[in-house]
């Protein structure tokens, strides 16, 4: 359920509710309700802690050990959740209409909202989901690119492929073997897409994307335009860095392989889904040498062991005024790849048992992308601790964007200056040219993002409504990867194919535009934050890193959990109510100027 990312943050939530369920019958009939609505809460916060625990503990299994077994245990876990939560949001029903005090009414809508995966009432129907859910994300965490039988590549060792390599046809190999994975989950998709829709529909929404868009406090049709809003601020930006990356690939892959009027070829960016381009910044330096940013080799030469890179990303915390992370922390959690079975090693934060029980699952490597990686996470955690003392129906973030944005801001602090304090970089310079080239680095990563995080729910938002129909899944993919992003796969990708599927977020039924809205708040949260840390000067070169007065001011919004409408809580931190690209716009101006410069002359666009 949409809430328990107060569990599990970026990761399968398969927690169901249904409008009514057949098993617990509630006559909802004219009389008072027996319990008032406020005891009505307490119960539901009470019994969702138990349960979350049950839950969680089937689910931290299932996802760092996957087999039959662990599949049966976790979608046995998630159906009894699921069943609970159908006589919950049923029984809620006997408080519609009633003036209740604003927090209950609060509760009640959020208890009738918590949910990523809504499940039909019919329980034949609901165990089948269940099982469907957790299957397609077993099969993402297992999934490997096979050459012959003794041959195979894993997910993550393929991503990391794809950053390392500048082989035009290796390249191409690691991004359609991945894609192997994918087409056995077609027809079990299309099943969950009639099986939520049917959920959703019983709890009076048109369909799951409708539902999805209704938790953010405001409409569903005025969250779309929200999104819409925000793109059109930030599009210009992404078009001068599509235009100035395309033509250096140009130079390195040929114009031939790279038109420079056309899409450009989705396997080139160093990154398996083309989302965030950071691994082709050595194309990309503007002004070669000007400035050491290169913590991968720190990374390397130091020999840094996970442990060291998360702790290097808890000191970081701690410097604001937060406490370390509990011990169970570092023995429970999973920083590394088991060499001897199968997990989900894409990266997710847990705040297990009420948020006392804080861990990462992660299968980290020794890149600087993964040292972001590990900041995101503990962002995820902190929040999960920051909120534990809220009941267990608050206990989540303003808007899932939110939950994103924490860690994201904090990354934003890793200045060449912070790098060099913290020993991952030798020097620090801060020439103008020094400036650009970190922005150029930030860029490949946070600007190149905001497409593809926009358009990932787009398609889901047209595969749940009908308007995408099962037979058009890939073709509107690539429409909008297209469209969006202005990438095209380097072959012809029919609908034999998923390709949708090979991104874990589809199979883990999690939603995407958090990911938009956290890449677009982080600037308007590092901005207020660098205004209480008395930071001077351009945005850019901020670092809240050791501020205590920022610190408490981030863990004031964070310790709300979602107890109050997201804008309440943006504007206490940022003094406004809206999200606003601004601050990323002004962010960037430095690198806008340089690449307009790059561009004069070239034809842009696709
Ligand atoms: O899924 C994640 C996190 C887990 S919350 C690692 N992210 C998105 C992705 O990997 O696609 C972070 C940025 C985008
Ligand atoms: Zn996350």
């Amino acid at each position: 359920m949409k809430n328990l990312a107060k569990l599990f943050s970026g990761m399968l939530l398969v927690f169901v509710i249904a409008a009514c369920s057949q098993e617990t019958p509630v006559d909802t009939a004219a009389a008072p309700p027996a319990e008032s609505a406020e005891e009505f809460i307490a119960r539901a916060n009470t019994e969702l802690a138990e349960l979350s625990k049950e839950i969680g503990a089937a689910e931290w299994v299932r996802s760092t050990y996957i087999t039959d077994d662990t599949a049966i245990v976790a979608a046995a876990a998630n159906e009894k959740y699921a069943k609970w939560h159908s006589g919950m949001v049923q029984q809620a029903l006997a408080y519609d209409g009633l003036e209740l005090a604003p927090k209950t009414q609060r509760a009640i809508d959020l208890l009738k909202l918590g949910t990523s995966l809504p499940t039909p009432n019919d329980a034949a129907k609901r165990k089948e989901l269940t099982q469907i859910a957790t299957e397609l994300e077993g099969m993402y965490g297992a999934g490997q690119y096979c050459r012959n039988d003794n041959d195979c590549i894993s997910g993550s060792e393929l991503e990391g492929l794809m950053g390392e390599s500048q082989d035009y046809d290796e390249l191409q190999e690691y991004w359609t073997g991945w894609r192997t994975i994918s087409p056995p989950m077609r027809d079990k998709y299309e099943r969950y897409v009639e099986l939520v829709n049917e959920g959703a529909g019983e709890l009076g929404y048109g369909d799951l994307g409708e539902m999805w868009r209704a938790g953010f406090d405001m409409s569903p049709a005025e969250f779309e335009g929200e999104t819409a809003r925000l793109w059109d601020q930030v599009k210009p930006l992404y078009d001068e860095l599509h235009c100035a990356v395309r033509a250096k690939l140009g130079e390195r892959y040929g114009e031939d392989k790279v038109a420079q009027d056309g899409p450009i070829p989705a396997h080139l960016l160093g990154n398996m889904w083309a989302q965030e381009w950071g691994f082709i910044y050595d194309l990309m330096e503007p002004y070669p040498g000007e400035s050491d940013l290169d913590v991968n080799s720190t990374l390397k030469t130091k020999n840094f062991s996970p442990q060291e890179m998360v702790r290097s990303a808890e000191n970081f915390y701690v410097s604001l005024g937060m406490d370390r992370l509990p011990d169970s922390f570092w023995t429970r959690s999973q920083f590394s790849k088991p060499r001897d079975r199968d997990v989900v090693c894409h990266a997710s934060a847990w705040g297990l048992d009420g948020g006392n029980d804080l861990r990462i699952k992660m299968c980290i490597k020794q890149t600087y992308d993964e040292l972001r990686v590990i900041y995101h996470e503990l962002g995820h955690n902190y929040y999960q601790g920051a909120y534990k003392d809220q009941p267990p129906l608050f206990q989540d973030s303003a808007h899932s964007g939110f939950h994103e944005a924490i860690g994201d801001t904090v990354t934003l602090s890793m200045t060449p200056e912070y790098l060099k304090e913290v020993g991952l970089v030798a020097s620090a310079e801060i020439s103008d040219k020094a400036v650009i080239n970190r922005q150029m680095q930030m860029a490949l990563d946070s600007i190149a993002f905001l497409p593809f995080s926009k358009l990932v729910d787009e398609w889901r938002w047209g595969v749940f409504s009908g308007k995408i129909a099962p037979q058009d899944y890939n073709k509107a993919w690539w429409d909008l990867r297209l469209k969006y992003q202005g990438i095209a796969p380097p072959t012809e990708r029919g609908e034999d194919y998923f390709d949708p599927g090979a991104k874990y977020h589809i199979p883990g039924n999690v939603s995407y535009t958090r990911y938009f809205l956290a890449r677009i708040l982080q600037f308007q949260f590092q901005r207020s934050l660098c205004e209480i840390a008395g930071h001077e000067g351009q945005l850019a070169a901020c670092s809240i890193y050791g501020s205590k007065e920022a610190g408490d001011k981030f863990f004031a919004m964070m310790s709300s959990g979602q107890s109050e409408p997201w804008q309440d809580a943006l504007q206490k931190l940022t003094g406004t109510r809206e999200m606003d690209a601004t601050a990323i716009i002004d962010y960037f101006a430095p690198l806008m100027g340089y690449l307009k410069e790059q561009n004069a002359g070239r034809n842009c666009g696709w």
